[in-house]
């Protein structure tokens, strides 16, 4: 990992297909042309278009950033921590090495404490209290201590995701200057100083797909912002020094990503140029919005170059329209897209236990769009299995939001399926709570079944 601070390349609020696209490439070309550590984000949810591209593309989702406000994981010092039946000198080398305080964590991760030169100092403060002959203590005894004995149990705690702006009170009443950072779960993750703390390193963010503050994440102005790339109208907040700022009137960020990128004469790896593509399809319709201009079509055939060329790793659609239609399709609810998209969009075919079978997957915002097409979905279903010669067919609907999924079975040897351990539902669709993956859940759980 770059030990460059990180830039973090994050789109608008309730992100659409382009917006993470573009975040995406962007962040890509930052790091491939000026070896910055750049980092692509969302600021919310991906849709279910988006997260079809993403799949296609073979790309994880952003990770999400809430607001723009830097966090106590960003100025934790990951020190390494002592045990504490370790003689103090261990500690005290850490101490030392780091200008600051030693971390005395136990085995298990919990932290315990810290030794720093206060904590030494009232270790000695209580050896005097207690009598013991100072004159026939050695430096080299002393430094042989377990750490327990020499080190401040009451050192405060903040946790990795709290804003560090919410820790600065508590720090500047506190006379200490090390603290703990911890995990989630309490285990020790590094140490903080107070000057951290109360002037923290400012995030450093690029815009894409927005220029508007209120489209953006909370806390902008927290922020150093370094760029914006958009193609939307001006709403840009202030910012204390020039900054480079691209408004272009085209149909999509993704437009303007892939165009740089081809001005650097670089080429890149498939998955960015699918994503790309799928930002530019969905947010000009299939180059059919009144947004959609030459650079546009430009744009599409360089990116369908890079992100359809199968031998390379990229995807097998005829060309950019047909992925456009696809991506338009993976966008749509299930209440207007046609049922031959809905069942073969992302079918597969398998063989097991003497049997063909077919299992489809389609995501929807909300499983209550499946009722108003059950009976053209069952229908549609029992004509696939007739025309491609399947015993039974399974369309797994999936609330990507909530995690769950519907069934709808059809074929003559449906009634294998009984045995799933899902309840089946008046309509005759079994409602699986905690399922999500065709290829690692249903697919083993089937093939179980058949044998
Ligand atoms: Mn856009």
């Amino acid at each position: 990992m770059s030990t460059l601070s990180p830039v973090h390349v994050i789109g608008h609020l309730n992100p659409d297909t382009d917006a993470i696209a573009s975040a995406i490439g962007y962040a890509w070309l930052l790091r491939e042309r000026d070896g910055l550590n750049a980092i692509a984000a969302r600021a919310g949810a991906v849709t279910p278009q988006t997260a079809w591209v993403l799949k296609t593309a073979g790309l994880e989702a952003p990770h999400f950033l809430a607001d723009a406000s830097p966090r106590f994981e960003r100025i934790a010092r990951t020190l390494p921590p002592v045990l504490p039946d370790r003689p103090l000198r261990e500690a005290w080398a850490v101490a030392s090495a780091s200008h600051s305080g030693a971390p005395i964590v136990d085995a298990d991760g919990a932290p315990l404490g810290m030794v720093t030169g206060n904590s030494v100092f009232h270790f000695f403060s209580r050896q005097m209290e207690q009598r013991v002959d100072l004159e026939n203590v050695s430096v080299a005894r002393v430094l042989n201590v377990p750490c327990r004995d020499a080190m401040d149990a009451d050192v405060p705690r903040f946790t990795i995701s709290m804003r560090v702006r919410d820790g600065r009170g508590r720090v500047a009443r506190e006379e200490r200057d090390d603290f703990f950072v911890i995990r989630e779960d309490g285990a020790y993750f590094g140490i903080c100083r107070s000057p951290d703390v109360l002037n923290p390193p400012r995030m450093q963010i690029v815009l894409v797909d927005h220029n508007e503050p209120s489209q953006a994440i909370g806390a902008l102005e927290e922020a150093d912002l370094l760029e914006v790339l958009d193609h939307h109208r001006l709403g840009n907040p202030p910012t204390k020094t020039p900054i480079p700022f691209t408004i272009d009137p085209v149909g999509s960020t993704s437009t303007l990503v892939g165009e740089r990128i081809a001005a650097e004469g670089l080429t890149p790896p498939p998955g960015v140029a699918v994503a790309l593509l799928g930002g530019l399809m969905a947010d000009t319709l299939i180059l059919k919005s009144p947004t959609t201009t030459e650079r546009d079509h430009r744009a599409a055939e360089q990116l369908a170059k890079w992100a359809l060329a199968p031998r390379d790793g990229g995807i097998p659609f005829a060309d950019y329209r047909a992925f456009g239609k696809a991506v338009l399709g993976a966008g749509a609810g299930l209440g207007v897209r046609t049922i031959e998209s809905v069942i073969n969009s992302d079918l597969k075919i398998y063989e097991g236990g003497g049997i063909k079978f077919g299992l489809a997957q389609v995501e929807a915002a909300n499983l209550l769009e499946l009722s108003d097409r059950l009976g053209e979905i069952s229908a549609g279903l029992e004509a696939l299995c007739q025309a491609r010669g399947l015993a039974l067919a399974v369309l797994m609907v999936t609330d990507v939001v909530r995690s769950a999924s519907r069934l709808v079975l059809a074929g003559a040897q449906a009634a294998r399926l009984d045995p799933l351990p899902y309840t089946r539902l008046a309509d005759g669709t079994l409602d699986a709570p905690d399922l999500v993956s065709r290829k690692k859940q249903l697919l083993p759980a089937i093939l179980g079944m058949l044998e």
